[in-house]
């Protein structure tokens, strides 16, 4: 029923968007070719695998105690596998350095190897997942407010000899899945308050940064993702926006725009065509920020949609990766995925049904007026109908039907965790 509701919707879509010239059966194989990658830290409010972690530190935080997050690795892999289900197409999952599968031993950051990521490996294999990484300078002893960029030369080597550990583990997994692994390097070195020594702290982190991409890695990818601020470190920030798009332009990196990470009023969208010429390629942390960088599950808002618009429009669908980056503590974390990434992937849609080329012309015209019309009207168009098509095409739930399994998942799994 619900499929023959969906099918009739979508021809009247079709026809409406084929009279602008654009073709859905087209848009949906480039949304088949959409891949995300999923956080894996949205299931446990970042906590991760490690046998001595610590309280959360590093200027984030996840805010929430909603019952049922995944308390190990195997309760984090079925409610990955249990949001894959709700989400149409394929997706990639990104692992956190603290998730290996340290097996009760006590693996320091810069102790760890690939073999405490060899059961992810192979579980991926098994699920026809690929993977991507980041290295963890958060919430440990060590974390401080300075890692890379320390003065202090021993914890400034602990964590050089961590990142390029985790470097080595990306590649392996890039080895092993025979697809580049991409490698995130976010640290969070910042002061709280006023300091003369910002030079030294960025001349730093740029010496660390030297060293640790000094070894080839054929099958991973590194990107570098900087921010405005973190939780303490209020004041100022060492790997900046700024510095890390002049390092990625400067030595070839992919620049990560995490969509948190800016000033209330700036679109992050907007970087997307004023880095294109410089960087190869761009990885992107989508995320929703609510008066900081508070990590909301993402949604169709305006900024959302604004950054999916500038990638089409900027013909850059093949060097952007998607990973998605927020992890509410305060409600379903299935859910939080399940709606994060269907928010994602919808902002995608709209913005492959734009007609482009069509409004394009009229621009370059001149016709001003004619160009906002159109703008407009996409907003109402159906793009719903081709989303809901997309999902019946995937088998998985239409609209909100997948609450219902997310609700049978809770009286079956989740609730049974304390
Ligand atoms: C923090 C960065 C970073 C983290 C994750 C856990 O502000 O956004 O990407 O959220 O790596
Ligand atoms: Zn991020």
């Amino acid at each position: 029923m619900k499929e023959e509701l969906v099918k009739k919707a979508y021809e009247v879509a079709k026809s409406r968007y084929a009279e602008m010239g654009v073709d859905t059966e087209a848009v949906l194989k480039q949304l088949q070719e959409f891949h995300l990658s999923l956080h894996c830290w949205q299931a446990d409010d970042v906590h991760g695998f490690e046998v001595r972690a610590g309280a959360m530190s590093g200027g984030i935080q996840s805010t929430g105690d909603f019952p049922g997050a995944a308390r190990n690795i195997d309760e984090l892999r079925m409610d990955i596998l249990k949001a894959k289900s709700l989400i149409p197409g394929s997706h990639r999952l990104n692992l956190h350095e603290i998730y290996g599968d340290f097996k009760g031993k006590v693996v320091d950051r810069d102790e760890v190897t690939v073999e405490y990521f060899q059961s992810w490996i192979d579980w991926a294999k098994e699920n026809q997942t690929l993977l991507d990484f980041n290295s963890s300078s958060f919430s440990h002893p060590k974390s401080g407010s300075l890692s890379l960029a320390n003065p202090d030369e021993g914890i400034r080597r602990f964590w050089i000899e961590h990142t390029k550990r985790c470097r080595d583990i990306a590649n392996a997994m890039g080895e092993a899945q025979g697809d580049p692994c991409i490698m995130n390097l976010w640290v969070h070195d910042g002061c709280k308050d006023v300091s003369v020594n910002h030079a030294l702290y960025r001349n730093l982190l740029k010496q660390s940064l030297d060293e640790i991409f000094e070894k080839e890695q054929p099958m991973m990818k590194d990107c570098i993702e900087g921010k405005v601020f973190g939780i303490g470190l209020e004041s100022f920030t060492v790997g900046s926006h700024d510095f890390y798009t002049a390092y990625a332009a400067k030595y070839d990196k992919i620049l990560t725009i995490d969509t948190g990470h800016y000033h209330p009023t700036e679109m992050p969208g907007d970087k997307v065509s004023a880095v294109l010429p410089f960087v190869k390629e761009l990885m992107l942390h989508v995320s929703r920020p609510v008066r900081w960088d508070s990590d909301h599950v993402t949604i169709m808002d305006d900024p959302t949609q604004d950054l999916f618009f500038e990638i089409v429009r900027a013909d850059a669908l093949d060097r952007v990766h998607y990973g998605l980056d927020f992890f509410d503590g305060s409600i379903n974390r299935i859910g939080a995925y399940v709606i994060g990434s269907r928010s994602a992937q919808k902002c995608m849609l709209r913005a492959l049904l734009e007609p482009r080329e069509a409004i394009s012309k009229l621009e370059l015209a001149g016709e001003g007026y004619k160009v906002l019309a159109l703008i407009e009207e996409q907003k109402a168009m159906p793009w719903q109908a081709v989303y809901d098509e997309f999902c019946v095409r995937n088998n998985v739930p239409v609209g909100a039907d997948f609450i219902k399994e997310i609700d049978q998942y809770v009286a079956d799994v989740t609730s049974k965790r304390n």
